[in-house]
């Protein structure tokens, strides 16, 4: 925990960040497809790859209460930007914090936390996005090392890489999520290959590709923890806390929207005055309030109680569903604030609205967490 000037500070640095920089650079990230270096030099600056990461190895070692107010900060901006170091600040990183050995932690932490080596997640397979357990990536033990075999689709910030934690199967006779094991496998090692980046509906300047292990020999100490068969569990628990930043990045992005359709509400004139006078728009403009404060207080609350040491698989659940859910109406009611102009590239709503489809997708769609929040209310039902 920082102290609460400290983390004031941190907030209003970011909200300067996000309206000097980031903003006015949202148009040149789109069309060229990249994050200038100047931004990316900010964000290393500012310590944002290291937000999670412990203050011994270099981090920031934010509370999740400090982590999602300064990503409710970022996620004003394109989300685009914040997935640049959204895998090193989270997924990609995350597993080695939570289950790596000391060893693994002194090695790669602190450069991670500088934002020089990016750290990249790899679960996803052709044949496994929701069922995450029917991964067929191989890792098979031979002599002092594992030669892992398999492909990974989708992986963020793969063509920038420099560590993947990926996740593979040792044992072929479990077939189950016990059979699962995570590697830290270096970006230099022979035997794998970035494909081409995908071509998507939004988000550019965020770069995914599949990763593919061919014959791919990682020394035995580059398993995570030491520990064969609990990579699944990892994988799961890098989520939890995951989802709760995304459900951050969701609701600043929310306020965001807001913003843009209250602004346009405001200049555009029909029937001889401004739209914003309308009781139409006016009704959607407060359905958008009301829901996004609602984001913001259930992203604070479960942040509150996962601080507090509590399980909270549920709540994170129920914030990245009800969020992510709440941002996708809220572009769509912006947009329709916008009406023509919300569909061409004049106004910065029609890419916005195409980055935030994604946020009910990644990091488990919205009917994933459905079923984990419905799981989670039967366990504790029958307990
Ligand atoms: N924390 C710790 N352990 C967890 C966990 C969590 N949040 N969720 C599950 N586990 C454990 C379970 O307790 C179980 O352990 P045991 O075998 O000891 O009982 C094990 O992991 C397997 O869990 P489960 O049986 O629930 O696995 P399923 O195959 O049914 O899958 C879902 C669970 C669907 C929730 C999982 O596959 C998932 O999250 N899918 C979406 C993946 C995703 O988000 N992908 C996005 C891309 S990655 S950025």
């Amino acid at each position: 925990m920082v102290d609460v000037d400290t983390l004031q500070s941190m907030v209003d640095q970011t909200r300067r960040f996000v309206r000097d920089d980031l903003i006015p650079s949202e148009e040149w990230v789109e069309e060229h497809d990249e994050i200038p270096d100047h931004i990316v030099s900010k964000l290393k600056e500012f310590g944002y790859f290291g937000m999670t990461i412990p203050e011994q190895y270099g981090g920031l070692g934010l509370s999740m209460l400090e982590e999602v107010s300064v990503v409710c900060e970022i996620g004003y901006a394109s989300p685009v930007f914040r997935s640049y170091f959204g895998t090193s600040n989270g997924v990609g990183t995350l597993g080695i914090i939570i289950d790596g050995t000391e060893e693994q932690r002194q090695k790669y932490l602190p450069r991670i936390a500088t934002g020089d080596c990016i750290a990249s997640f790899c679960l996803t397979e052709p044949g496994a996005g929701s069922d995450a357990g029917a991964l067929t990536t191989k890792a098979t033990r031979d002599g002092d090392h594992y030669v892992i075999n398999g492909t990974k689709r989708f992986t963020t910030n793969s063509p920038h890489a420099n560590i993947f934690t990926v996740f593979a199967r040792t044992d072929s006779k479990q077939q189950k999520t016990s059979g699962i094991s995570a590697f830290l496998v270096e970006r230099e090692t022979p035997g794998i290959t970035i494909g081409p980046r995908n071509k998507k509906m939004g988000f550019r300047g965020s770069h995914t590709a599949d990763v593919i292990f061919e014959n791919c020999r990682v020394p035995a100490h580059a398993l995570l923890g030491g520990q064969e068969g609990v990579g699944f569990k990892t994988a799961m628990r890098s989520l939890d806390h995951a989802r709760l930043h995304m459900s951050a990045v969701a609701t600043g992005l929310s306020e965001r929207l807001i913003d843009e359709g209250l602004r346009y509400a405001s200049d555009r004139v029909q029937f001889g005055k401004p739209i914003s006078q309308f009781q139409l728009i006016q009704g959607m403009l407060a359905d958008c309030a009301a829901e996004a404060l609602a984001s913001r207080a259930m992203v604070e609350r479960v942040a509150r109680m996962r601080d507090d040491g509590r399980p909270v698989t549920k709540e994170t659940a129920c914030c990245k569903y009800f969020t992510t859910e709440a941002l996708g109406r809220i572009a769509d009611r912006v947009l329709q604030i916008h009406g023509g102009y919300g569909y061409i590239k004049e106004y910065p709503i029609e890419r916005l609205f195409r980055d935030a489809r994604l946020l009910r997708i990644y990091e488990g769609t919205s009917q994933i967490q459905q079923l984990v929040i419905a799981r989670e209310m039967l366990k504790q039902h029958a307990a």
